[in-house]
């Protein structure tokens, strides 16, 4: 184990992908993964993907990495989603680009499950998230499935979090979902060569002048990811919120509440692992019987397993 761990945090890349594979089977052995990585870890600027499936994430993401890749920086992919090109199954002009990117030991690329208790964004992918850190990655994309939960989950993990929206696709439905517009720290609106997409981002910045103002405002981004205009300028407001979190007490608060979020996080991963425990152990006690014919109740019988935990 200590030989993978030291090969990986000196970026050899088959021992970074194994210690992946493990905080994402073991969570005994990743827990104590991550213990020993933690420390190198902090590094990094996690940049958070999401959007609708087709609006151009995947696309976007290949585009921003050959900047950031241009700087000499070291960045690390994970999408969260099986369909996702860089897995290798989808768009063939995707994945030759993406294998030009792969012999390149700069970039790593990992495509990674959405199950988990996070919803969308597992415990697992933000395990591989420190890893990465830990080992040397600058920059770390991850690209959600962009739908459900997995699209609001992205702030738990992200430093900065860009919504990808596009024009002709139900604009205000896109928009107007739930909770997005609120976590979104940059909005990118893809396929401005197609028609429509002045409009999309006239009507985002419309809705931005109605919500509440902090310190830092949302940039409204127009993007040809097939025709690389505009990522550079997406690049560089990345880098623009980084100083921001960095250099503010809104920012400040920003990275307490990621942190409280991780550690409530594996809080009630451990909880709910003991919960399952206590059942198991009490599954053959009858204790179903009891309640059935109210010897006891629901409550009562709680209350006796929280004293149990708790001892
Ligand atoms: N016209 C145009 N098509 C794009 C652009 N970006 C992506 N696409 C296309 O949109 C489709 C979906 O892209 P993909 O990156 O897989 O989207 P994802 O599901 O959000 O990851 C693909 O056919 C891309 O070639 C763009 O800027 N302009
Ligand atoms: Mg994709």
């Amino acid at each position: 184990m200590d030989t993978i761990l030291e090969l990986a945090l000196n970026g050899n890349q088959r021992s970074i992908g194994r210690l992946i594979s493990l905080v994402e089977t073991n969570s005994a052995i990743a827990k104590d993964i991550m213990k020993q990585i933690y420390p190198n870890s902090g590094h990094a600027h996690v940049i958070g993907i999401t959007g609708s499936p087709g609006s151009g994430k995947s696309t976007m993401t290949a585009c921003l990495l050959k900047h950031f890749k241009s700087e000499n920086k070291k960045v690390g992919v994970i999408a969260v989603d099986p369909s996702s090109p860089f897995t290798g199954g989808a768009i063939l002009g995707d994945r030759l680009r993406m294998q030009e990117h792969a012999l390149d030991s700069s970039v790593f690329i990992r495509s990674m499950g959405s199950r988990g208790s996070l919803g969308g964004v597992s415990r697992a992918t933000s395990d591989a998230t420190h890893i990465l850190d830990a080992c040397g990655y600058n920059i770390i994309i991850i690209e959600t499935v962009g739908v459900g939960q997995s699209e609001i989950d992205i702030v738990k993990i992200a430093d900065t979090v860009c919504l990808v929206l596009v024009p002709g696709m139900g604009d205000d439905v896109q928009i107007m979902k739930a909770g997005i517009m609120e976590i979104a720290d940059l909005f990118v609106v893809n396929k401005s060569d197609l028609e429509g997409a002045n409009k999309v981002a006239t009507d985002v910045q419309i809705m931005l002048n109605m919500i509440e103002k902090k310190e830092w405002i949302p940039p409204v981004l127009l993007v040809s990811s097939v025709e690389d205009t505009g990522v550079q300028e997406v690049k560089n407001k990345i880098y623009d919120h980084w100083t921001y979190i960095h250099n503010s007490a809104e920012g400040k608060n920003r990275r307490y509440s990621l942190q409280e979020m991780e550690v409530k996080g594996i809080l009630k991963e451990d909880i709910s692992c003991l919960v399952e425990t206590l059942f198991n152990k009490y599954k053959k006690t009858g204790y179903l019987d009891d309640i059935l014919n109210r010897k006891t109740d629901p409550y009562t019988f709680a209350e006796k397993l929280i004293k149990e935990i708790i001892k």
